[in-house]
């Protein structure tokens, strides 16, 4: 079983998460600077004002790539550094900045993969009403017009946005995202106008340049449900339809699934569809950008009930069953289902596959030998790896693979407490150590995955 010469074998930021620098060369305010110095609101009250320093340390972090024997780097657009009001008004500094990054890439042989907009909004846009509006779907198409025209002609694969499902439900139907409104019945609306400007964006895109790639990034969570009782059945089916189907079944099959609409028209929602919108969602796409974690374990519960991840308004319970282990995130830890997920894009959504995202967040401490020795994610990497591997034997059509995160970063909410990257990153004055998963994942990707079945790697 081998992976394919031309498998994409990366790493995964996002502009917000490593960058810092929010309030210079022109960069404008976003939705996460405005709710992230809300008290209360982030771990600790830390901010992503510095964040992994990476704006200042672009060099530094194109040498860590090209150390680790990159073929692939996915990072986002800061939104506000290019169009700091949103309003299409264009500042040069921000396309500086990513000239430079993607020419490092490319000087370095590793091919660049764009996330237009990775889960924030220009403070502008989210005054106004953020995704509730349809008028930020026509200001995002035009951001990403903005940026395909500068960077087009060098960067083959986009993205157009990462996890609608979870940041909406995680900013609308809750409060731990901005605009932290916390009212289910609005997430359908937002889901629907961010997945309509995808599909726009698409068309204007691929009508420059037909010879790129295109797609959209969304998570997938497999759901298991507490018991076969239909309570419980119940409860996994619909919150399979609200946090993996939604964010696939509208691009593919021009519909959102039955048990969500259902739902959300018990409670009052309002209806969202206009004449011409299910054309734009099914606008074709190349491939999708598949983000991993782990399974959900769900079961019937009362309406104000919920878990990290299921917001309350759902009637859902969200369970940490024993016998699986857990990241710091307390995230299951399961590559299995893994499989059949990349069997029913195969099957059912028929796309090809680039998995986006894959890793975990443990609490790693740099040893007395001054290392830090990851030997949880090296286990947890290689298992998702080889699962991958068997997907690619079965003739999944899957072509990259990329480990999130390349260097610890600001993990949202949770600040930066939970540590996901190949490199670590001092949170006091930000110099980065690689870590043992670091040289790991070298040598996986040196021998095109064959040391994945190597016993004298590090587990
Ligand atoms: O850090 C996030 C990323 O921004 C989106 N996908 C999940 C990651 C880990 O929580």
């Amino acid at each position: 079983m081998a992976f394919p010469e031309d498998f994409l074998w990366g790493a995964a930021t996002s502009a917000y998460q490593v960058e810092g620098a929010t309030t210079i060369d022109g960069r404008g305010p976003s939705n996460w600077d405005v709710f992230a110095a809300q008290p209360g609101r982030i771990h600790a009250g830390e901010t992503a004002d510095t964040a992994a320093d990476h704006y200042h340390r672009v060099d530094e972090d194109l040498e860590l790539m090209a150390g680790l024997g990159l073929r692939a780097y996915r990072f986002s657009l800061s939104w506000t550094r290019i169009h700091p009001q949103g309003d299409g008004v264009v500042n040069p500094s921000g396309i500086g900045f990513y000239d430079r990054l993607i020419d490092g890439l490319l000087e370095r042989s590793i091919v660049p993969l764009v996330t237009i907009n990775h889960m924030e909004l220009p403070q502008a846009l989210e005054r106004d009403g953020g995704w509730l509006e349809r008028e930020t779907v026509d200001r995002f198409v035009a951001f990403a017009v903005a940026v395909h025209d500068a960077f087009g002609d060098r960067v083959r694969h986009w993205m157009t946005l990462n996890e609608v499902p979870v940041t909406t439900w995680s900013g609308y139907g809750s409060t731990s995202f901005p605009p932290g409104l916390g009212d289910p019945s609005r997430v359908l609306p937002a889901v629907h106008h961010q997945l309509l400007a995808h599909g726009r964006a698409v068309r204007e895109m691929r009508r420059r340049r037909p010879e790129n790639a295109y797609g959209i990034v969304a998570s997938y969570w497999p759901v298991t449900p507490a018991s076969r009782s239909d309570a419980d059945l119940h409860a996994a089916e619909l919150l399979d339809a609200a946090y993996n189907r939604i964010g696939l079944d509208p691009l593919v099959h021009g519909r959102y699934p039955a048990p969500l609409l259902d739902w959300h028209h018990q409670r009052g929602g309002a209806s969202f569809l206009e004449p011409g919108d299910v054309e734009d969602l099914t606008c074709p796409i190349d491939f999708f950008g598949l983000n991993y974690y782990g399974p959900i374990h769900a079961a019937a519960g009362d309406p104000g009930s919920g878990g990290p991840f299921v917001p309350s308004g759902l009637g859902i319970d969200q369970l940490a069953p024993d016998g699986y282990q857990y990241t710091a995130s307390n995230w299951a830890i399961d590559a299995r289902p893994l499989l059949d997920v990349l069997r029913t894009l195969r099957d059912e959504y028929e796309l090809p596959v680039v998995i986006t995202e894959n890793g975990a967040a443990f609490d790693d401490q740099i040893a007395a030998d001054g290392h830090v020795h990851d030997h949880r994610r090296i286990s947890y990497l290689r298992d998702h790896l080889c699962v991958v591997q068997q997907a690619i034997a079965e003739g999944v059509d899957v072509r990259g693979y990329m480990v999130w995160s390349l260097i610890d970063n600001f993990e949202w909410a949770s600040g930066y407490a939970k540590r996901f990257g190949l490199v670590r990153v001092d949170p006091d004055n930000q110099d980065r150590t690689p870590k043992a998963s670091y040289g790991w994942y070298r040598h996986v990707i040196a021998t095109n995955g064959r040391a994945l079945a190597d016993a004298a790697l590090p587990v």
